[in-house]
Parts: structure tokens; sequence; C-alpha cells
């Protein structure tokens, strides 16, 4: 098991969050790079995948992982490594809630920005009673402030959750809404005058994971790079939807995986 160690620990009660430099190498994220492209590049020009847009009119695009047996995109969020850091920080037997690629490409003049919102803020709208969720996101290529990397407020997971600005349609989740939602606007802005900003600049395989109350957004993809990167949610057990009417997010058995059981090192 990959427990935290404890400055890690440490450092995701009293930030929010933690990396794990190198969860997966280079040579495994360049690997599993190099399987996915070709159909995600192919979903993306056939417009397949999900744009949404932030409150500038910005798109973000996004494929959605629904299940965790999808082939070889599944698979990650089963990968032991993940499975065994959530597991660690949410301290509790946890299932594989959902998992996405965002799919910030070159060239695009600022598209690919994530308003400022917590997972929780969206997902308790969705169903879930308390915040015992935890995100792990990690990038396929070096992520930058220049090509769009992660940004979040150090400690302001303490605050609990906030209101967000959200028109849910009944027995619709949030995945079908084509705009973000984000912190309502007069507590994010107190709340950024309170917390530091931190840019979450990693390298391929590096894993950021983080609170469900964690305020966090991303930077646009303002270069001519692209920036792909895997973010897996991994739910407590006995935190599964109280709400029915689902599409996703529901209780499935973890069954982990080796990297090697997929790809020889
Ligand atoms: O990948 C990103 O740029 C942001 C993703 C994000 O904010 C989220 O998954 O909650």
């Amino acid at each position: 098991m990959i427990a935290m160690t404890s400055e890690e620990r440490s450092a995701f009660a009293q930030d929010g969050y933690a990396i794990r430099k190198n969860l997966l190498s280079r040579k495994e994220a360049e690997q599993y790079l190099d399987r996915i492209r070709a159909p995600i590049e192919a979903e993306i020009k056939a417009n397949k995948v999900l744009a949404k847009k932030d409150s500038d009119g910005r798109k973000a695009l996004i494929r959605p992982i629904p299940n965790a047996d999808e082939e070889l995109l599944g698979f990650l969020g089963r990968e032991e490594r993940l499975v065994d850091l959530a597991h660690d920080v949410l301290g509790k037997p946890i299932y594989r809630f959902f998992a996405e690629l965002q799919l910030k490409e070159p060239n695009v003049g600022g598209d690919g920005a994530w308003d400022w919102h917590q997972d929780f803020g969206f997902m308790f709208a969705d169903g879930l009673l308390a915040p015992e969720m935890t995100t792990i996101l990690i990038p396929f290529q070096k992520a930058t402030k220049e090509n769009g990397c992660m940004r979040l407020l150090k400690g302001s997971h303490k605050l609990g959750r906030l209101n967000h600005n959200t028109d849910l349609v009944p027995n619709r989740s949030e995945y079908c809404r084509v705009t973000q939602t984000s912190v309502e606007e007069k507590a994010l802005k107190a709340a950024m005058e309170r917390f530091e900003i931190v840019n979450v600049q990693l390298e391929p395989g590096d894993a950021f994971i983080w609170d469900a109350n964690l305020i966090h957004g991303s930077n646009p993809n303002c270069s001519n790079g692209r920036l792909w990167s895997y973010i897996c949610y991994y739910n407590a057990i006995d935190n599964k939807h109280y709400k029915a009417d689902h599409e996703y997010g529901h209780y499935e058995p973890l069954n982990p995986a080796k990297f090697s059981s997929y790809f020889n090192a």
C-alpha cells in the first residue's frame, strides 16, 4: 500500500491538498498517452467530447469516463497506486466515483479554464451528504500556468461547503450542463482576499490530490502546447448518493489493477 507520508498527511490537513511526485513514472505516463492519443483526438475532431463554458464563455473540453471497465481509459482510476492514495486520504472503504480526461488543446487562445469551485459544492447538490470524497489529477504533459495548470486557494477547504451558482435541472446530472458551476461571487471574493493562490505546476505522472471542499479551478491554455490530464474522483462507500436517478457515481466494487497488467513495464 502506498500510504501518504507524514509530510503529505500534514500538508493535506493544513492546506487541503498534497502532491505525490512520480506516482506514475514518466515512462508509464508516456505509454498511457501513446495508447489513448489517437482515439481521443478522433473524438475531439468528431465533437464527441463535452464542452463546458466558464463564466467568460471559454470552453473546457472533457471526455467523461463513467465506466471503470472501459478499455484502457477506465483502468487508470483503478490503478492500485491511485486507489491506495485515495483510500489513505479518506481513511475508510472507497469506490471509484467517476473519472474524466481534461483536454486542453494547443492554440485555443485561452480556452480550457475552470471557474473557482469546490467539488463538494456541486456533488452535494447532486446528492452526496458528506465531503468524504477526494480527487486525483495526473497530467500527461508538464502542467504550467501557461498551458492551463490547476490553481487553488491554499487552506480554503477549512471554510466548509460554500454556496455555488448552480441551476441544476432536476434528475439531470452535473455532467449534462454546458456551463460550469462556481462559488458565489461575494464569498469567492472574500476567500480570495484571505487565502493564497497556488498554481499547481506538475511533471507528467505526478499526482495532485485534493480535499472535496478545497476551492480550486484552472488557468486557460494560452500556449501552443497541449495539456491532457486524467482525473479520478473517489467517494467513501457509505457516502454514496442518497438521491436517485444518477447517470454517474453509482457504487461499484473497486477492483484495483496493476499498470503492468495493461502495459509491459
Ligand atoms: O483540470 C482542470 O483544469 C480543472 C479540473 C477541475 O477543476 C476539477 O476536476 O474539479
